[in-house]
């Protein structure tokens, strides 16, 4: 039987790929961090199967990831830990750097001080690209980090580079682009769009749903899809870097009016800049609140995968349309 550990056990992907790897069979090693709330909302259902343990420790602390490493020696290892919102890391970007970036070297020096022959699939993602906008963009496409978070994702990614380059490990960089589902955070655009209209169509609440930038773009896919390629990453002879991504790229504005669309609602844009606003049946549904600006943005990002899709034989599924309609279903509940 193999054994995984997951780092970020308790998040939307971790959850996914803990589910992922008990069909498969493995002994599933959970990291998770000590909360004064319940943290397990999205595991909750897989808690008390057998083969799930579950341990507490935090990326910022060396000892915990040695004691957890040597204890279970893992065939494998998923780094899915993270501060993982680009916005909050520009009000806390030393804590940001601290868990997504030296987070990473932890593990990999953990892994290599310990002599483990453990293969490892960091979390890396298509915010390494930032500021370059010529796309698509793939494996070769040069990083131009545009925040706190993007940053200490590239050194995380580098680092991990570096690690596989110097003392042969087996470490593969996974650069994810966007990817939802009914798990994903409150707080990120999209289900912060769904929850939101579900709610106005529902009349749970009738303030409106504030938004910043509207037009940015982003390549979004499924999460269920993208924790499969995490683990055929570790699958290969030789580890490599993938670009995991749709390769179809849509609007914030885009993204609202398909909610829209699949509520069976129509909205009408008026105003510009900050004084855009969306009107359904003539009520404000829709307007901008500066607070949600980020003080720099990554303004397209749209993903070739080929190579992936070649050598991973994958190929993405799920299309946005079907993703928003799981997920409003989910919302309604
Ligand atoms: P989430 O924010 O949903 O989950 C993050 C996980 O990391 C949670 O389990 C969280 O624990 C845990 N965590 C945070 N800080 C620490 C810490 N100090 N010690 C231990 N655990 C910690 O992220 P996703 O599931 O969406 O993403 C997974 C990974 O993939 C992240 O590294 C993210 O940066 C990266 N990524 C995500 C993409 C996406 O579109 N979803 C795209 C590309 C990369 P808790 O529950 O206690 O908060
Ligand atoms: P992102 O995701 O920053 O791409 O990072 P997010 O959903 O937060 O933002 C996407 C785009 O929407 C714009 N936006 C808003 N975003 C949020 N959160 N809230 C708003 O009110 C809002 N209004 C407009 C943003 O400016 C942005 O352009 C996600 C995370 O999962 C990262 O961990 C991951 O690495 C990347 O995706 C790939």
């Amino acid at each position: 039987m193999k054994t995984a550990l997951i780092t970020g056990i308790t998040g939307q992907d971790g959850s996914y790929l803990a589910e992922f790897l008990l069909k498969k069979k493995y002994k599933v090693i959970g990291f998770r961090r000590r909360s004064s709330v319940f943290n397990t909302e999205r595991i909750d259902h897989i808690i008390g199967n057998k083969n799930l343990i579950l341990e507490y420790g935090d990326i910022t602390d060396s000892l915990s990831i040695i004691n957890v490493l040597n204890k279970y020696k893992p065939n494998e290892i998923y780094n899915l830990a993270a501060q993982s919102h680009v916005a909050v890391s520009f009000n806390n970007p030393e804590y940001t750097a601290n868990v997504d970036a030296l987070g990473t070297l932890r593990v990999l020096e953990a892994v290599r001080s310990l002599g483990l022959k453990s293969r490892i699939y960091q979390a890396s993602t298509s915010e390494l690209y930032g500021t370059n906008s010529h796309i698509p963009q793939n494996e070769d496409t040069d990083f131009m980090p545009a925040s706190p978070y993007g940053v200490a994702k590239l050194y995380a990614f580098w680092i991990t580079k570096i690690y596989r380059e110097s003392y042969g490990l087996y470490a593969c960089n996974g650069i994810l682009f966007n990817h939802e589902s009914p798990r994903r955070g409150n707080t990120f655009v999209s289900q912060k769009i769904i929850k939101h209209l579900v709610a106005l169509d529902n009349k749970i609440t009738n303030k409106p749903l504030e938004l910043g930038n509207l037009y940015s773009l982003r390549d979004w896919g499924h999460a269920k899809e993208y924790v499969d390629m995490q683990w055929r990453m570790l699958q290969q002879k030789i580890p490599e870097d993938y670009v995991i991504a749709t390769g179809k790229q849509y609007t914030v504005k885009e993204f609202v009016n398909k909610t829209i669309n699949a509520l069976n609602l129509r909205i009408e844009w008026t105003g510009e800049g900050i004084n855009e606003k969306g009107f359904v049946n003539g009520k404000l549904w829709v307007k901008i609140n500066k607070k949600y600006f980020r003080p720099n943005e990554v303004p397209t990002l749209l993903g070739d995968a080929s190579k992936a899709e070649k050598e991973l034989k994958w190929k993405p599924i799920v299309t946005i349309d079907k993703l928003i309609d799981e997920m409003i279903h989910a919302a309604k509940k």
